[in-house]
């Protein structure tokens, strides 16, 4: 049941952006300056789809060889954790088939990917969930080459936690000439004395903290991760938090390594890893030069706890290569939107908790209560728009929108310019954080916290572009 939508061209996106501007009324003038630096930052419409790739995805109960080599009951899609990754190319239509075969509903969204609307996979909002048994079929033409990644959106603290998570790549028409193009998917795990995924989910402590934390790491499913390259390589590694709760600040051994994607966007420029923090939902892509000397072992640990841990390790062997030596791709246009420091919120969200409800404790946005869907914020089609989160608790909150990009604008009233884009952001303790966006697709977007348990106990509510 493919939901129908027009074929875009490259007229109808001319079209579009005449009619956005011939319908519209003038912006106010302080917008000019904002939406001027905007202009060209990313496309309003797809390209004209020149192909359309089919996908299969089955989400069913498993049990899989992962972790450290033994046996684990999890939910699967297509029988492997991670799931698939998907590679298209940008402007290519992807058709995905979601068969469910979980003892539960589910659905899928499509972290990052500026979908139609209905398209999202939102449960309750722009999707009914799909039963047991049940299909749905996702199809879209992705906006934006970049690295995102697919999940439940329902019941997505058990979903996400017991394995159903996938990558989705949309390569460039002209991908950059790495040797190589790798995925790493961060993730947690809470296992149970038994070793199997520990079944108490949304447990007071973890809701009344910052959501469930594993006490196993693992990147592509495994605690021992070993990519093997050989020496000169210029790698493309692509990393996807996929954990509940946990935030990893990863340290790169003195590697060569620059960040040229945040979130699937490529940066206005590379970007020292150093200290980035990667939250759950974010994605990095990074520029990883492999040193043509000799053989070479690198232990990736993370430092966002206080206990340093290794996540997983890098090792040059064999035959040297010659390094390609390209342009970086991080060359996007991304504003600096320096004059927003002078234009009021449209809305602040006070990002809060409560006692009450299911779980014994309720997580809010704004003042409307958990899971505030009545309460949505219209953001103008085409227009800035800024958005402040105050952190009134001392949890984490990686806020997530979907539907469209924003920039990080401010932390507690001071200016920040990130030379990227953004999909999710970290709110930290007692931290205020302003954010700016201009809108380009329209449709009811959910607005959560990626903390899982915390969007599960209510924070969580919805804007609305038109
Ligand atoms: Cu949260």
């Amino acid at each position: 049941m493919p939901v129908g939508y027009r074929r875009q061209g490259v007229i109808a996106v001319a079209f579009a952006m005449l009619s956005l501007v011939a319908c519209a009324p003038p912006p106010p003038s302080e917008q000019v300056p904002l939406l001027a630096e905007f202009a060209d930052a990313y496309p309003a419409e797809s390209r004209a789809p020149d192909a359309t790739r089919v996908f299969d995805l089955v989400a069913a109960p498993a049990t899989l060889t992962l972790l450290d080599g033994r046996p684990l009951q999890v939910w699967a899609y297509n029988g492997q954790v991670p799931g698939p990754t998907f590679r298209v190319r940008v402007g290519e239509r992807v058709r995905v088939t979601l068969s469910n075969r979980l003892p539960v509903e589910t659905t899928v969204h499509w972290h990052g990917v500026r979908v139609p609307n209905p398209m999202d996979g939102a449960a309750g909002v722009t999707q009914q969930p799909v039963p047991p048994g049940g299909q749905f079929v996702y199809e879209f033409v992705p906006k934006d080459a970049g690295t995102f990644w697919f999940h439940p959106h329902i019941r997505s603290s058990e979903e996400v936690e017991r394995g159903l998570f996938g990558v989705l790549v949309v390569e460039d028409r002209a991908p950059p000439p790495y040797t190589r193009d790798v995925v790493w998917v961060v993730d947690d795990w809470r296992l149970g004395p038994d070793g199997e995924i520990d079944p108490n989910f949304n447990t007071p402590h973890d809701l009344a903290h910052d959501g469930r934390w594993g006490n196993v790491v693992t990147v592509n499913g495994r605690t021992a991760e070993e990519l093997v390259v050989r020496p000169g390589e210029r790698l493309r590694l692509r990393l996807v938090n996929t954990a509940n709760g946990r935030v990893f600040r990863l340290d790169w051994a003195g590697l060569d390594a620059r960040i040229i994607a945040v979130d699937g966007m490529y940066a206005r420029a590379p970007v020292d890893p150093t200290g980035f923090e990667l939250s759950p939902g974010n994605r990095l892509d990074l520029d990883v030069r492999i040193p043509a000397a000799g053989p070479g072992r690198w232990v990736v640990t993370d430092h966002f706890t206080r206990n340093a841990f290794s996540v997983a390790t890098i090792r040059a062997a064999g035959e040297p290569l010659a390094s390609p030596e390209f342009p970086s791709p991080a060359a996007a246009r991304v504003p600096a939107w320096r004059e927003a420091a002078a234009i009021a919120p449209a809305k602040e969200y006070a990002l809060d908790a409560r006692r009450g409800g299911p779980f014994g404790i309720e997580w809010m946005l704004g003042d409307d209560g958990p899971h505030a869907h009545h309460a949505d914020t219209l953001l103008p089609r085409g227009r800035f728009t800024k958005l402040r989160f105050t952190n009134r608790t001392y949890r984490l909150h990686p806020m997530h929108v979907h539907g469209m990009f924003f920039k990080v604008l401010a932390r507690n009233g001071a200016p920040v310019d990130e030379p990227f884009w953004r999909d999710t952001a970290l709110v930290h303790a007692q931290e205020t954080m302003d954010v700016g966006m201009v809108p380009l697709d329209v449709g009811r977007w959910m607005l959560h916290c990626h903390v899982l348990e915390h969007q599960e106990a209510g924070m969580m509510t919805t804007v609305e572009v038109r």
